[in-house]
C-alpha cells in the first residue's frame, strides 16, 4: 500500500500520513532528548532584532538567524557546535523526496518547535547553495504533534496564497519549480496532535541540502 501524494504545485507535493504513529513516535522523542540536552532549544532573535515565534535547533550545521547564512557552530547563541544529524532521522526525508519523485542528499535539518501561539511569517528558503536551489533540489518537511495550517503563495510576496493542513506524520516535498515559493505558518490547530505522542504543540523537521 502505498501513502497518496498530492501535487499542490508542480514540485510542490503534500504525503498526507506518511509516517506510522510508531515512526513518529521515535522522532518526537529523538527531537526531545535533543532539544533538552545541553545543546538544546534556543529562540533566535532574527536579523531585525525580533525573536522567532518557535523553539530551534540545528542539526548536522547551524543556520546563524542573524546573518542568514550555515555554520559548523551556534555563533549567535552559545557558540556551541551544532549536533550531529541523526542518519535515521535523514533516511526519513530520503524516503519522503523518493515518494514525492524528487532525491536529496541532507546535510541540514533545522527543528522548530511551536507552542500553542507558533507562528511562522511568510519566508522564503534560499541561503542553501545556489547550484542547489538552481537545480530545485527540495527541503523535505516532517510535521508532528498539532496540526498547522501552512500557506504557501508564489515567488512574491503578495501572490494568491493557498492554505495546506499539515497534520501529524505528513510529509511536504518543496523542491523542483516550487522552491522558491513563499510559505509559511498562520497558527496551530490546538488539541489535535495524536495523544500517544504525549506532544504538547508540533514539532516540524526540514531537511535541506547545500548548507555545507
Ligand atoms: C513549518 N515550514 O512547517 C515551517 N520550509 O513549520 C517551512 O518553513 C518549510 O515546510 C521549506 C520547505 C518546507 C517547509
Ligand atoms: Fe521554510
Amino acid at each position: 500500500m502505498s501513502a497518496p501524494c498530492l501535487e499542490v504545485y508542480p514540485g510542490a507535493v503534500h504525503l498526507p500520513g506518511f509516517l506510522s504513529l510508531d515512526e513518529q513516535r521515535v522522532l518526537v522523542e529523538h527531537c526531545q532528548d535533543i532539544g533538552n540536552g545541553p545543546t538544546g532549544w534556543y529562540v533566535p532573535t532574527v536579523r531585525g532584532g525580533g525573536k522567532m515565534r518557535v523553539r530551534m535547533l540545528c542539526l548536522g550545521r547551524h543556520w546563524n538567524a542573524r546573518t542568514y547564512r550555515y555554520e559548523a557552530s551556534r555563533r549567535d547563541h552559545d557558540g556551541r557546535p551544532a549536533p550531529p544529524l541523526p542518519p535515521q532521522f535523514s533516511a526519513v526525508a530520503v524516503r519522503m523526496a523518493e515518494a514525492a519523485g524528487m532525491r536529496l542528499t541532507p546535510d541540514v535539518c533545522i527543528v522548530n518547535y511551536y507552542d500553542a501561539a507558533g507562528k511562522m511569517g511568510l519566508h522564503q528558503d534560499k541561503d542553501e547553495r545556489p547550484d542547489t536551489l538552481a537545480l530545485g533540489v527540495p527541503i523535505v518537511s516532517v510535521s508532528l504533534g498539532d496540526t498547522a495550517k501552512f500557506i504557501i503563495g508564489g515567488l512574491t510576496r503578495k501572490d494568491a496564497k493557498a492554505m495546506v493542513p499539515l497534520a501529524s506524520g505528513d510529509g511536504f516535498v518543496f523542491g523542483g519549480l516550487s522552491r522558491l515559493r513563499y510559505h509559511g505558518v498562520a497558527g496551530l490547530l490546538p488539541r489535535t496532535a495524536p495523544r500517544e505522542l504525549h506532544l504538547d504543540g508540533r514539532l516540524n523537521l526540514t531537511f535541506r541540502q547545500g548548507a555545507a
